[in-house]
């Protein structure tokens, strides 16, 4: 059983911090779960492009406040505490942060520890796997 606590792992290299959020991935592909399960931070007033052409994403909103657009289709969607949206289809899609939001994120394949998005908004596969 694999138990460790949000507060433990911030202060390591699992803690992942970009200009507009924050990451910390409780869960990494060398804990062998098949997935990834970060809890971000999103910073307010952030407008963050995304593309995850080879991962899917869930991701539920625990507190805060934003929109989530489709690129494709242009469909707004707002983002409050227990809503859920998941890019089943690797959708492109803008997430704008009105407030602070924290949001539980579950990537399929998992991801390997220090991913930051490239110029497109999505992760590589071959990022290097942080160890703990
Ligand atoms: C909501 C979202 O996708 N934010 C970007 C960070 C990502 N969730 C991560 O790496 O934890």
């Amino acid at each position: 059983m694999i138990v460790r606590t949000l507060q433990e792992a911030e202060k390591t290299e699992r803690r992942v911090v970009t200009q507009n959020w924050e990451s910390v991935r409780l869960l990494l592909k060398s804990d062998g779960m098949g997935f990834s399960l970060h809890v971000t931070t999103v910073y307010p007033g952030t407008v963050t492009p995304m593309w995850y052409r080879h991962h899917l994403e869930a991701v539920f909103c625990i507190a805060g406040e934003g929109e989530v657009e489709t690129v494709e289709g242009a469909r707004v969607y707002p983002v409050k505490p227990g809503t859920l949206y998941a890019l089943d289809q690797h959708d492109k899609h803008i997430l704008r942060a009105k407030t602070r939001m924290r949001v539980l994120c579950v990537f399929n394949p998992p991801l390997k520890g220090k991913e930051v998005h490239d110029q497109a908004g999505a992760y590589p596969l071959d990022a290097e796997e942080i160890e703990d």
